[in-house]
């Protein structure tokens, strides 16, 4: 019947909508806030970097790094994930002379999918 064939068509876009959609369950992490925000000017260097994506991520290969203006990697290299909200990932700082400092990310997302993102805070001097 033709009509069965339509509703079969239908089923079929629906799937194929679903599997897209970027509001599908398995998404793509993406990052929805930090502490420095981005492009945050301070008056005092920050004793840690957060950094919260839309779902929790994985525990491995999950990586924060904080980079001065000359390329020098200033953070203690002591990346954590929180216990009870996988979804925010922390590191922490010495103390920052002022400058720009660029934070650089890459998380594994519960798709799999591999994600990368930086952003800029600023020091006053
Ligand atoms: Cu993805």
């Amino acid at each position: 019947m033709k009509s069965d064939y339509i509703k079969t068509l239908l089923k079929s876009f629906a799937l194929i909508a679903a599997l897209t959609s970027p509001l599908s369950v398995f998404a793509h992490a993406i990052l929805v806030k930090s502490q420095p925000e981005q492009n945050a000017t301070l008056t005092a260097s920050p004793k840690q970097i957060d950094v919260w994506f839309n779902d929790k991520v994985g525990g491995e290969y999950k990586a924060v790094a904080v980079i001065d203006s000359k390329g020098n990697r200033v953070d203690n290299k002591d990346v954590q994930q929180e216990i009870l909200d996988g979804s925010h990932l922390y590191c922490t700082l010495p103390e920052l002379p002022a400058g720009t400092y660029t934070v650089r990310y890459r998380v594994v997302s519960i798709d799999t999918h591999i994600v990368t993102g930086k952003f800029q805070f600023t020091i006053q001097p």
